[in-house]
């Protein structure tokens, strides 16, 4: 047996074991055991413009209610461009790509849900586990599937302490591997910005901003730190990543920096007084590892009586237009 054909049978025996599922989602099984959603499988079919998105900011980094009705908007505002959102997470074991609502609200609203770096996605398949990708697991599967682009709020990085710690989020190594343009408002400030941006420069991680030299800080529109690149339109973009892929010297990705208007930013006082007691309470409270990020982010949205996470939104609703913008000027050169 040739090894696709064997694969191939592979598939099989994974649609049999979920035949209880309904059938357009047993329909979409394709290559590298990946389910599509309906959406998105007939997107592809067509050669439509497609932009990859996370569950981790739905399960881990917004709060309930709000993140499910956020997933949604998130989705809405792809499709107002005219590409097709592909909300990438896992249910059950299966990496689907294109989540339906019954999965996303499932991914969004049920208890234990686990967080899904690229090296924990193997041992969630083998036990049928619900789980939420993040940045360097979706960008990942994302390139798997044929996606260029990506939208999502802040990303992962160096955290503060990281001399100690070591704690440096898996985005940065997955983006130096993977070919797919992040587009997204910096690294939360929370963390290292700046030791951020120098491993990203080791790791051959293209940044360029949109519209602007400063780097973005997530909540706030300017890190303090300096861009060597801005680029100025989705076409310019999308004309970048052209070049990319036609010199064929990069292996890995490149951000896309989008930073808040200064208007709609989170007042920066507020912000660093927040941010300063959420540091404190960290510590106190032993939080560690993955779980760093998410208990920072949920001591955002509790102290500020909501509106960090209003700006959050923002932040992503942004993203999904310009990354949504990208993908229809990409498909356009090409097609
Ligand atoms: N940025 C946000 N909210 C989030 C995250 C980033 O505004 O929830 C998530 C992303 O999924 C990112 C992950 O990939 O946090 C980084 O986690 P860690 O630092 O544990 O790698
Ligand atoms: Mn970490």
């Amino acid at each position: 047996m040739t090894p696709q054909l064997s694969s191939l049978a592979g598939h099989r025996r994974r649609v049999h074991r979920n035949a209880h599922q309904p059938a357009p989602y047993r329909d979409h099984v394709t290559n590298f055991n990946i389910r599509y959603g309906a959406e998105v499988a007939d997107a592809r079919r067509g050669g439509r413009p497609i932009v990859a998105l996370e569950s981790t900011i739905v399960s881990h980094g917004l709060p309930r209610p709000d993140n499910l009705r956020v997933a949604r908007e998130i989705e809405q505002a792809v499709r107002a461009t005219g590409a097709v959102p592909a909300t990438i997470g896992m249910v059950e074991g299966a990496l689907v790509v294109g989540l339906d609502d019954a999965q996303l609200t499932r991914l969004a609203s049920t208890d234990g849900v686990a967080k899904l770096s690229v090296r924990d996605l193997a041992v969630a398949a083998a036990t049928g586990a619900d789980g939420a990708t993040t940045v360097a697991a979706t960008s990942t599967v994302a390139a798997a599937a044929g996606i260029g682009v990506f939208a999502t709020g802040g990303l992962g990085g160096v955290h503060r302490e990281a001399a100690q710690t070591f704690d440096e989020s898996a985005d940065l190594t997955a983006l130096a591997r993977t070919p797919i343009a992040v587009v997204c408002a910096g690294v939360k400030s929370i963390l290292d910005v700046g030791a951020t941006l120098e491993r990203l420069e080791t790791l051959g991680v293209t940044v360029v901003g949109y519209r602007t030299r400063r780097f973005p800080g997530f909540f706030i529109s300017d890190s303090g730190f300096e861009l060597d690149w801005a680029l100025e339109t989705p076409e310019q973009i999308a004309a970048m990543l052209a070049a990319r892929a036609e010199q064929g010297v990069q292996p890995g990705g490149v951000i896309v920096a989008n930073p808040l208007p200064l208007d709609e930013q989170l007042d920066p006082e507020l912000h660093d007084r927040t941010l300063a007691d959420g540091l404190a309470l960290m510590a106190g409270n032993g939080v560690t590892g993955k779980a760093v990020t998410p208990f920072l982010l949920s001591h955002f949205h509790a102290s500020t009586s909501g509106a960090s996470l209003a700006v959050n939104v923002r932040i992503i609703l942004r993203n999904a237009t310009l990354a949504g913008q990208i993908a229809v000027a990409s498909a356009a050169r090409n097609g």
